[in-house]
């Protein structure tokens, strides 16, 4: 995706960005949240004022969000950028995929930790101090997982969409080997360095991205670690059965062809 696709609001990040202390000088922002949304203006609100509270509790001066508006057309951009000043906003001009949304918010990025996380809050934002307290392990990665003897899913996804991903991460398992339980989790933690070298080389726009961004890792080397982390599955999923499932499955495919 070359940058100039990408577009920031203006106003916010000089202004009240807040990896800038309350004296005006620069501390080393600890964590970005990246929130790629897709026509969520139903929710983005509730969703920024819920993670800004927890951010302001936890790191005080030294975080950003960044919410990656994925081409939306129902003022999820507008409503976003109206909610709170420090939020930064990135808008793509067209819909391409979480994927690239992701990628676009992990690179505009400035924090030591980043932390991606579905508009829907399905895991509580709060699951992040159990991500980053993996990392003190050593961890570089550190995935979200749903499914397991230590399971802390509190409403399930509806049957197909279990079904659906128990077979992408079989098809993972088998086509390269990939034994992390649950791919798909959209809340996923990394350190600036792996996000960094990860999503500079990641070309999935679409689902599949998350199992891209595993691979990537693995490849370059970063320890990842697994995290039982609590879900409840929200209503209004943006995934459309059919068109997502055969998009992730073409683009596991052709990862294993070589041709992303
Ligand atoms: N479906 C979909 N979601 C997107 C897209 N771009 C960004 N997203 C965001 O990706 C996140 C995951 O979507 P969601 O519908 O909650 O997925 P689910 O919980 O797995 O059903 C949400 O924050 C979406 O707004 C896109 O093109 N399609
Ligand atoms: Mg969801």
């Amino acid at each position: 995706m070359s940058p100039d696709s990408i577009s920031e609001s203006k106003g916010d990040l000089t202004t009240a960005h807040p990896v800038r202390g309350s004296d005006g000088r620069a501390v080393p922002c600890r964590i970005s949240v990246i929130i790629p949304c897709y026509q969520e203006v139903a929710r983005i609100q509730d969703t920024l004022r819920t993670v800004v509270r927890y951010l302001e509790e936890s790191y005080t001066q030294s975080w950003e969000v960044i919410v990656v508006d994925d081409g939306s057309t129902d003022g999820t951009a507008e409503v976003a950028s109206r909610a709170d000043a420090r939020v930064r906003l990135l808008r793509l001009p067209r819909n391409r995929g979480k994927g690239a949304a992701v990628r676009a918010g992990m690179l505009a990025a400035e924090g030591g930790l980043r932390l991606m996380t579905d508009a829907d809050l399905a895991t509580p934002i709060e699951e992040a101090t159990r991500l980053i307290g993996e990392m003190g392990c050593g961890a570089e990665v550190v995935i979200g997982r749903r499914t397991g003897p230590r399971s802390r899913v509190r409403l399930r996804q509806p049957w197909y969409r279990q079904i659906m991903g128990k077979v992408f991460n079989l098809a993972g398992r088998l086509m390269f080997n990939v034994r992390y339980q649950d791919t798909q989790c959209g809340f996923k933690l990394f350190t600036e360095q792996a996000a960094e070298a990860i999503f500079r080389r990641a070309r999935i726009d679409r689902f599949a991205f998350d199992f891209e961004c595993i691979l990537l890792a693995r490849q370059l080397g970063f320890k990842i670690a697994e995290c039982y982390v609590l879900w409840e599955h929200r209503e209004g999923s943006r995934v459309r059965l059919f068109a997502d499932s055969t998009s992730m499955f073409i683009s596991l495919i052709k990862l294993r062809l070589g041709l992303h």
